[in-house]
């Protein structure tokens, strides 16, 4: 399993006043929630000799985009109005190599005790149009903090390899050069998106005659 940090805090005195809290009990939920990926990695591999998590990524969503939503909602520019509101201010992605692993990483999070389900979109059970495939799940993790424990949202975005060569690929080609993209971009990726698909089918039948 290799990790990647994301791109962290936003730097200075004026966003720290806008908002008070941000971002330092968010990175604290992702490190609790990464520490515990970590953990069931490791000791799924010792136990089955397969490791069901490839890579880890994790990023704060930035005050622009915070703002941007909020606004796009209808709902009040504060810190308390984004934490209640929004649910992928601190956000995890989890690669996972086949699709059942997905499935097992979910499970394994979710039954912990001290994790709280909040909610879940099975994108891979129902793609979105455009072709993106993946299993959000959002979850609350206590964060002990010196004064008070806060149980903080952390959205998880689980994918295989396929899911995410597609998904970072259809992002590159549609935010790059927005302008510039032809009409036919749409069904175009949508049929690439089906190609992954069709592979991890056929990576997780040879994944289960091995098991
Ligand atoms: P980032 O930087 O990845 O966080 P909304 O967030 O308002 O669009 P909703 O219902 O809250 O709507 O979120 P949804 O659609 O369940 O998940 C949104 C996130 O999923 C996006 O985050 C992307 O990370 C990912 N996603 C959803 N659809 C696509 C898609 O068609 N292609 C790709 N590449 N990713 C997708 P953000 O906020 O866009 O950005």
């Amino acid at each position: 399993m290799d990790d990647a940090a994301g791109n962290g805090a936003p730097a200075g005195l004026a966003e720290a006043v806008r908002f008070p809290r941000y971002p330092l009990v968010y990175k604290f939920a992702i490190e609790e929630l990464m520490t515990k990926l970590r953990i069931l990695s490791e000791e799924f591999d010792f136990v089955h000799r397969h490791d069901p998590i490839e890579h880890i990524t994790s990023r704060i969503k930035q005050p622009d985009p915070i703002r941007e939503k909020l606004v796009r909602r209808g709902l009040p520019l504060d810190p308390d109005s984004a934490a209640e509101h929004l649910d992928d201010i601190a956000g995890i992605r989890v690669i996972c190599p086949f699709i059942s692993d997905v499935y097992h990483v979910e499970d394994m999070i979710v039954a912990q005790d001290d994790v709280e389900f909040v909610q879940r979109k099975d994108y891979i059970a129902e793609p979105k149009p455009s072709g993106y495939r993946s299993l959000h799940v959002i979850v609350r993790i206590p964060v002990f903090l010196s004064d008070r424990v806060e149980r903080v949202k952390v959205e998880l975005q689980l994918r295989t390899i396929a899911m995410d060569f597609w998904a970072t690929l259809e992002h590159k080609l549609r935010y790059k050069d927005a302008d510039r993209v032809p009409a036919d971009f749409a069904g175009e990726l949508a049929v690439a998106a089906n190609m992954a698909a069709q592979l991890d089918t056929r990576m997780e039948g040879l994944h289960q005659r091995l098991r």
